[in-house]
């Protein structure tokens, strides 16, 4: 196939998502192809995938089952009203979705991303209350630095100043945890920081302050991706659930990122022994081929919906594209794909060679802290003195010069290969990081 003339002309329809549009578009960066743990460049460069696209190519690229899967869905339905009707293979993913959670997460609502899946879950939260006769339960309460999306009531429960400071007033009634990151006290943790459960109990001083009879739900990630890898401390975890349960407020975990094996397990909702009321993912779910996500409930979550004359609709809430066949079909061909493969479990295989490697750069220039778990790493890079961002931003274009892609935020580099990386390839990822930032000023 011949590709297209990469001229500026063409490059300028597209306004690109999260991207430095005018810096992209004078020196562009494009793959057109991708294989196993490889993208191929438009100049004919293989470059190792660090980063499972945006964290959502668990299985690594171009895998035939997901491919075969599509392929037969398209032809044989390709689409089939969401509403008042339905198709098998929606079912039949839901069922093997829940088989993977503990009990009582066994109900599933499908939405097209983690930014649906977030809305949907918090809106399940409110009407959940509502339906119940307590309908003074509105309150939503993120954490600082929390990634929920970008739609509204993710960007309102987020904590991430630049996507929220543009958009005026956004939700009422939100309130935030502070984050768990602190330096001082975890740098260069090897997995779960010993220090920090007790910002869990700033959830208490929330309550204190708007009474928990106004609380609908907190929603954290169990694992923060997006700004930049801030893993839970011991304890803290547990402690919000805890405090949750103690005071009628559904407990929400964001697993956009961590579901579907990035920790070792197939959620964090094992990884970490907790089970919340609501889990968000999308993502892993179709190993990035196609969009889909998904909304994880518990059993009496969904009991308190199905009351009511049985012809009446439960709950005014889905998409166009909820359950859509060929997401369906792609995310059925991933999971057989995670199954045949052990990935879901391969994380915490790898975990020794990856934390050794990925702390073997302790002590390499302009680095600060490097922090892991499961197959998620960050470096903290010290940032460019009036210029944040620059550094690791500089570090990025490096790496991909060199045939590696890697993602920045802030001056924190993150890391989150496809599950089925080798050693020799961890190894690649990790020398290329090195020799990048020797050479950066
Ligand atoms: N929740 C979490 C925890 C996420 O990480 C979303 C919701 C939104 O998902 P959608 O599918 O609407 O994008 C995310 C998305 C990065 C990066 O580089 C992270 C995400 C997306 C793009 C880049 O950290 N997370």
């Amino acid at each position: 196939m011949s590709q297209p003339a990469l001229t500026s002309n063409n490059l300028d329809a597209f306004w690109m998502p999260f991207t430095a549009n005018r810096q992209f578009k004078k020196n562009p960066r494009l793959f057109v192809g991708a294989e196993g743990m490889y993208y191929k460049t438009a100049d004919g460069r293989d470059v190792l995938d660090g980063t499972a696209g945006l964290w959502c190519c668990n299985a690594g690229h171009a895998r035939p089952r997901i491919t075969e899967a599509v392929q037969r869905q398209i032809a044989e339905l390709d689409y089939a009203p969401a509403f008042q009707m339905g198709h098998p293979h929606a079912f039949e993913l839901a069922a093997r979705l829940s088989a993977l959670m503990p009990s009582p997460l066994d109900h599933v609502f499908f939405t097209n991303s983690g930014s649906e899946s977030v809305e949907t879950a918090l809106k399940m939260a409110i009407a959940y209350h509502r339906v119940r006769g307590d309908g003074a339960r509105t309150r939503l309460i993120g954490r600082e630095r929390g990634y929920h999306g970008v739609n509204f009531g993710g960007i309102s429960v987020g904590g991430i100043v630049s996507n929220r400071k543009m958009f005026g007033t956004l939700l009422g009634g939100v309130d935030h945890l502070p984050h768990t990151h602190d330096l001082s006290r975890n740098a260069y943790s090897r997995g779960q920081p010993e220090s920090g459960a007790e910002y869990a109990e700033e959830l208490i001083r929330l309550i204190q302050l708007h009474d928990a009879s106004t609380i609908a739900a907190v929603i954290v990630e169990p694992v923060a991706g997006s700004t930049g890898v801030l893993i839970p401390p011991k304890g803290y975890l547990k402690r919000l659930r805890e405090i949750c349960d103690q005071h009628g407020i559904l407990l929400i975990f964001d697993e956009v990122i961590t579901g579907f094996g990035r920790l070792g397990s197939p959620f964090a909702v094992e990884h970490f022994d907790v089970t919340p009321d609501l889990v968000t993912t999308a993502k892993g779910i179709t190993n990035g081929v196609i969009p889909m996500g998904a909304v994880f409930c518990s059993r009496d979550v969904h009991e308190a919906f199905m009351t009511g004359p049985e012809h009446l609709i439960e709950f005014f809430h889905g998409y166009t594209y909820s359950g859509h066949p060929v997401a369906c079909a792609a995310a059925l061909g991933t999971l057989d794909t995670y199954e045949e493969e052990g990935l879901l479990t391969r994380a915490a295989e790898l975990d020794g060679y990856w934390a050794d490697a990925l702390h073997s750069l302790r002590g390499t220039r302009h680095v600060i802290d490097i922090r892991n778990i499961g197959l998620i790493g960050a470096i903290e890079l010290e940032p460019i003195a009036g210029e944040p961002t620059k550094r690791a931003f500089n570090a990025f274009l490096k790496a991909y010069e060199a045939g590696v892609l890697i993602r920045t935020t802030g001056d924190i580099i993150a890391l989150s290969p496809p599950l089925i990386i080798e050693t020799a390839q961890i190894d690649q990822l990790v020398d290329t990081i090195k020799t990048v930032l020797e050479s950066l000023d």
